[in-house]
């Protein structure tokens, strides 16, 4: 009796990874990863706070801190059209992952990002779409 309950979580395990599994292999692009971060000091920022990547690749940020974040963009080039992209769903527990896709929302250029609720203590971010070097 006692290892039924485990097995129908062990279920619930599978099913929740799947569509991450997914999400990973249908980008045929680099993944750069970013990571969402406590200071010692107790504030909080993004490492690294400048992304490099270009159209077709994925940037994931990494959820590694004891508060929640966002990605919220606050300059872009003109021509962009970030649409969802704009203001991220906030990325609450550790371990969890922000998937953004540079796709044809991202024009070449330099955008600049903030975490919204701690733009204040230095949780801002730089992101380069260009050509690999
Ligand atoms: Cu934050």
């Amino acid at each position: 009796m006692l290892h039924v309950p485990r097995f129908g979580l062990l279920l619930v395990a599978i099913a929740c990874a799947a569509p991450i599994a997914a999400a990973q292999t249908a980008s045929q692009g680099h993944l750069s990863t970013g990571h969402m971060v406590d200071r010692p000091n107790g504030q909080f920022a993004f490492d690294p706070s400048t992304i490099n990547a270009q159209r077709g690749d994925t940037v994931r940020f990494v959820q590694q801190s004891s508060a929640p974040h966002n990605v919220s963009f606050r300059t872009h080039p003109k021509d962009a059209k970030l649409g969802d992209a704009a203001v991220g769903p906030y990325v609450l527990n550790n371990g969890q992952t922000y998937d953004l896709v540079i796709d044809a929302r991202f024009p070449d250029g330099t955008y600049t990002f903030a975490c919204d609720p701690h733009e204040s203590v230095g949780m801002k971010g730089t992101l380069v779409i260009g050509t690999h070097k």
